[in-house]
């Protein structure tokens, strides 16, 4: 998969895109990341990408032609059309099955925005597909991208390690519509906690169960939403 994205920071991507899965799924050559400063693509003598809204208001709007411009370059850098998809908190809520869809496109194109917002044209000219993380504002979309990349990157094919993407596979209980079972690993007592005694029980069908009950159960508690959702 290729994912370009499109950012007026693209230092701010160093941190998540230089370590762990996505770094290893770089190095393997299964994602290809790359990052286009918005600004590079100014045709103002200062570099200027953000003007005064019309009508008036506070702040200043991102304008058309950077990003257009920055968008037609990079479409021309990969023979796969891609997906655009624009970062914005008005958009579609981001979710695991989102994740799932945009991981078997064979390039994604992010554009995370600044300021006040967009030009209202970026939204309709580009024919994106609008997506938000979540409902809070962020000062911009690279940390929504940031999350969308992760979430994307770690279900493609070999970026998990094969102990990982067996037990995302069989036991993800987000894509099942559950939280996760409890999880526990030495020693069998820490300051008197102890390990719930099925799980040293050697008793695999027992412990599937437990492990069943448990999920379905602190679903319920915590996150009672997700339960009706999949009714
Ligand atoms: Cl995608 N962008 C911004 N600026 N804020 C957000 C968001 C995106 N998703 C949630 N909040």
């Amino acid at each position: 998969m290729r994912i370009d994205c499109l950012t007026l920071f693209p230092e701010m991507f160093d941190g998540p895109l230089n370590h762990s899965i996505i770094k290893r799924a770089s190095d393997a050559g299964i994602v290809q990341i790359a990052l286009t400063n918005i600004r590079d693509f100014s045709a103002d003598k200062h570099k200027k990408v953000d003007d005064k809204p019309y009508g008036g208001g506070p702040g200043q709007v991102l304008m058309c032609q950077p990003v257009f411009d920055c968008f037609e370059h990079i479409e021309k850098l990969s023979g796969d059309k891609g997906l655009p998809i624009l970062l914005t908190p008005q958009g579609q809520k981001f979710s695991q099955a989102m994740a799932q869809q945009f991981s078997l496109e064979k390039r994604l194109i992010l554009i995370a925005g600044r300021y006040e917002g967009f030009d209202e044209r970026i939204r309709t000219g580009l024919n994106a597909r609008q997506v938000s993380i979540g409902d809070y504002v962020l000062s911009g979309g690279e940390l929504a991208a940031m999350v969308i990349i992760d979430a994307v990157v770690r279900l493609l094919a070999g970026a998990l390690g094969d102990e990982d993407s067996a037990k995302d596979e069989s036991f993800s209980e987000l894509a099942g519509g559950f939280l996760e079972y409890p999880q526990y690993t030495r020693p069998e007592v820490f300051r008197d906690l102890k390990v719930p005694q099925v799980l040293l029980s050697g008793d695999h069908a027992k412990i599937a169960d437990w492990r069943r009950l448990q999920a379905l159960e602190r679903t319920q508690k915590w996150r009672p939403d997700l339960l009706e959702k999949h009714q």
